[in-house]
C-alpha cells in the first residue's frame, strides 16, 4: 500500500515496479549535433540553443508525481533540467503572451497558460532519478508539468511557441480535457 495513500487523485493506481512508456509514433533518433530548442513567438528575445548551450543553463532538481489519463500514477520522480522560469527570463515574453504551445519532435504538441507553466515544479528535464533521461521517456530534453495529466508533459520537446490565444495540442484536440488537473479528474473535454 502506499504510503501517499489518500495524496494521489482520484482513480489512480501507483506503479511502483517500472515506469510505464506511452507514446504515439516512434522514439526520435537523437543527434546532438544537429539537435536544437528554440523560443519564438510573442517573446523580445527568441532563442536558438545548442544542445550544449541548453546544458550550461541554470539547472534545477523537482521531485514530483506522474498522472496519466488512463490511470497510472508514478510517484516522487526525481527530475533535473532547466526551469520553465529560466526560459522565461531569458526570452522575456511580450506583455500579450499568455500560453505556451510546446512542439514536440514527430508532430506532437501540448500547450498550458504561462501561469501553469511558471509553477514551480515545472521544468525542461534532461535527467531522471539520477540518470540522463532515456530516449523512450523523452530524452534529450522533456516538459513536466506535474500538476497535470502527463499528456501535457511532452516528450522530445524542441520549440517552445508563445501565443496570445492557446493553440489547443494533439490529445486536447482528440477529446481530452484542456486543463487536464488529475485532482479534479478532468480527463475528457
Ligand atoms: N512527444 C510525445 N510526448 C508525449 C506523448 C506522446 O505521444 N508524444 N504521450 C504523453 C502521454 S499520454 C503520457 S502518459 C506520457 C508518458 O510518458 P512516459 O512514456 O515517460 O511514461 O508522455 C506524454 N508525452
Ligand atoms: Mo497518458
Amino acid at each position: 500500500m502506499s504510503e501517499k495513500k489518500g495524496l494521489i487523485p482520484p482513480n489512480q493506481r501507483v506503479v511502483s515496479n517500472k515506469f510505464p512508456v506511452l507514446h504515439f509514433g516512434s522514439v526520435p533518433k537523437f543527434n546532438p549535433e544537429k539537435w536544437d530548442f528554440t523560443v519564438e513567438g510573442l517573446v523580445d528575445k527568441p532563442l536558438r540553443l545548442t544542445y550544449n548551450e541548453f546544458l550550461k543553463l541554470p539547472r534545477t532538481v523537482s521531485v514530483s508525481d506522474f498522472h496519466c489519463v488512463t490511470g497510472w500514477s508514478v510517484l516522487d520522480n526525481k527530475w533535473e533540467g532547466v526551469a520553465f522560469k529560466t526560459i522565461f527570463d531569458i526570452a522575456k515574453p511580450k506583455p500579450n503572451a499568455h500560453y505556451v504551445t510546446v512542439v514536440a519532435e514527430g508532430g506532437y504538441t501540448t500547450s498550458l497558460s504561462i501561469e501553469d507553466l511558471l509553477d514551480n515544479h515545472v521544468l525542461l528535464a534532461y535527467r531522471l532519478n539520477d540518470k540522463p533521461l532515456e530516449p523512450e521517456h523523452g530524452g534529450p530534453l522533456r516538459l513536466v508539468v506535474p500538476k497535470k495529466y502527463a499528456y501535457k508533459s511532452a516528450k522530445w520537446v524542441r520549440k517552445l511557441r508563445f501565443t496570445e490565444k492557446q493553440e489547443l495540442g494533439y490529445w486536447e484536440q482528440r477529446g481530452y480535457s484542456n486543463s487536464a488537473d488529475p485532482w479534479k479528474e478532468e480527463r475528457y473535454a
